[in-house]
């Protein structure tokens, strides 16, 4: 037995060694866990990873201002209103929402310049609501929750590496978002008149975009002795209507990191994001009531967000094996709302390259 173990060992460690060669295993080797496509890899490398996401929001903003719900029941106009049984206002708000990703990804270095990666999303979404009673008024007549869960729009991407010295590194993200993810998805609600219909859940809560989108991006990474440095431009172009007569918006992501190194196997992190994401164009015309999550035009605006990660990189016998968490909240959003606001994002991964 213990012969067959050591064969084992040896094999893992040549297996290892040759892996983190020419690619020193530090921790902040690779970016805080939430930045995706930030590195590349040697000719023959591969890499699996598994990351997944939390996503908490609560309450509504408008524009940067907080609306409570009774002012959106109230004030807030219904672009449906006209239609049959349509009321003024909106009449169901969304109070909260919890996402879960899970990520399972691939890499693979064909040369040295190309590193290709795979990405397959499962999402879990749920939302809880309060529905005002008829047309009018602050009389609440209940609360439901809408839940949809399955495979979400994955991606392809090439990495392309453009500049690379010992201190720095540059590479291209060309990439292709994979409609995976239904945008049919239905679940029962409580409308203000009491009935419970099965209806095609709002936007927020489908599972993709329903259409083919390139992506678009660049990413930075800088090595100093102890500190580590890093900036990454990544969009999604929404550039064709969907089966559903409809487009999600543009999605701009621009961020930038600095970390610490305690040890060549422990790392922090410290984050911002900017992202800007744009309203829907079109309309699915089987998403319709008196909720901001129907309205196309109540779904874009901007964000800045703040990370503190830590990342680990195995050594010796753990040589390949990196473990990460990053924890992000909010520091400012502007949102075409009455929109829910988000309050934290958790992202862990673990991940093994050979
Ligand atoms: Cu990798």
């Amino acid at each position: 037995m213990q012969p067959i173990i050591k064969a084992l060992a040896g094999v893992l460690l040549l297996a290892a060694g040759s892996a983190v060669a020419d690619m020193p295993a530090r921790a902040d080797g690779h970016a805080p866990i939430g930045v995706m496509a930030d590195h590349y890899h040697r000719r023959g490398e591969w890499m699996l990873s598994y990351r997944s996401m939390f996503m908490d929001m609560q309450g509504n903003l408008s524009g940067t201002s907080s609306i409570s719900s009774d002012e959106i029941a109230t004030t807030v106009p219904n672009r449906f209103f006209g239609n049959p049984g349509q009321p003024p206002t909106l009449r169901i708000v969304p109070e909260e929402m919890s996402m879960q990703m899970h990520m399972l990804g691939m890499m693979y270095a064909p040369t040295d310049s190309v590193t290709l990666m795979a990405m397959l999303n499962y999402l879990s979404n749920e939302m809880d609501h309060t529905t005002y009673q008829g047309g009018t008024g602050t009389n609440v007549l209940g609360r439901f929750r809408t839940e949809t869960s399955g495979f979400a729009d994955s991606s392809i991407s090439a990495l392309v590496r453009l500049f690379e010295r010992e201190h720095a590194r540059v590479h291209a993200i060309l990439g292709l978002s994979v409609p995976l993810g239904d945008v049919n998805e239905t679940d029962d609600i409580l409308t203000p008149m009491g009935m419970r219909p099965t209806v095609r859940v709002p936007y927020p809560m489908q599972l993709g975009s329903g259409s083919w989108d390139p992506i678009l991006g660049a990413s930075y990474s800088g090595f100093g002795d102890a500190f580590g440095w890093g900036a990454q431009w990544r969009s999604t172009f929404r550039v064709a209507d969907n089966d559903e007569g409809y487009r999600l918006g543009n999605e701009h992501r621009l961020t930038g990191w600095a970390s610490y190194a305690f040890r060549e196997s422990l790392s922090t992190s410290l984050r911002l994001e900017f992202i800007d994401r744009g309203d829907i164009s079109g309309i699915d015309p089987q998403i319709a009531g008196p909720v901001q999550t129907a309205d196309p035009a109540r779904q874009g605006g901007t964000r800045l967000d703040l990370g503190l990660g830590v990342n680990l990189a195995g050594q010796g016998a753990l040589a390949g094996w990196r473990a990460a968490i990053e924890y992000v909240v909010p520091v400012a959003q502007d949102l075409n709302g009455p929109q829910l606001e988000t309050d934290s994002v958790l992202t862990i991964g673990i991940q093994r390259s050979w």
